[in-house]
């Protein structure tokens, strides 16, 4: 059974993210979605509703498996046997860090990181301007999976309420 992880904070799941973990899909039997929890920074959506998202999006692609995820990367690759980690390219200034990410992890565990060129429609998208977009009112229905528009509508109106 070959496995890879996609790793991220998901806060929300967009059309960039997508695009790679149904790519990943279509290269290996089982992706595991990594959902990062990080204690010292508040999210727009808990971890469960961001799985819960991830869920629901993923669901066509049939083999996509939705956890979170403490600690480091690599611990959750040894635990469940996983050899690569899928990260996708947006431009030049992700290549830094991830290449430091990719040669750390290798040198922790021995995990491969591979990476996969964003889709040019998504080259400028990240959750954070997402969610800044929308809070000034700003149309990101074209960004982010329709489910994830109506929660982040909701969320938004509930947090300025
Ligand atoms: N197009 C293509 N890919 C995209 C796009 C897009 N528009 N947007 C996001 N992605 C991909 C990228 O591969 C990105 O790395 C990934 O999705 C996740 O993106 P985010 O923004 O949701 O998540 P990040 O960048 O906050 O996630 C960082 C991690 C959680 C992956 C990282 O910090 C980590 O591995 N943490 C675990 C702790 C650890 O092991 N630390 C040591 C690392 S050496």
């Amino acid at each position: 059974m070959r496995r890879a992880v996609c790793p991220g904070s998901f806060d929300p799941i967009t059309n960039g993210h997508l695009d790679i973990i149904e790519r990943a899909s279509k290269l290996y039997d089982v992706v595991h979605v990594a959902v990062a929890i990080n204690k010292n920074k508040q999210g727009l959506f808990s971890i469960e509703e961001r799985i819960a998202l991830i869920e629901e999006t993923c669901a066509p692609y049939g083999n996509v498996v939705v956890e979170s995820h403490q600690g480091l990367l690599v611990d959750f690759c040894r635990e469940r046997n996983i050899p690569a980690i899928v990260k996708g390219l947006r431009a030049v200034s992700d290549f830094d860090y991830e290449l430091q990410m990719a040669q750390m992890n290798r040198g922790l565990s021995g995990v491969e990181t591979l990476f996969v060129p964003t889709s040019p429609t998504y080259s400028f998208l990240s959750s954070t301007l997402v969610k800044e977009v929308a809070s000034y009112g700003g149309d990101v229905s074209h960004l982010i999976p329709a489910v994830v528009h109506r929660r982040l509508v909701e969320r938004i109106a509930e947090r300025a309420a």
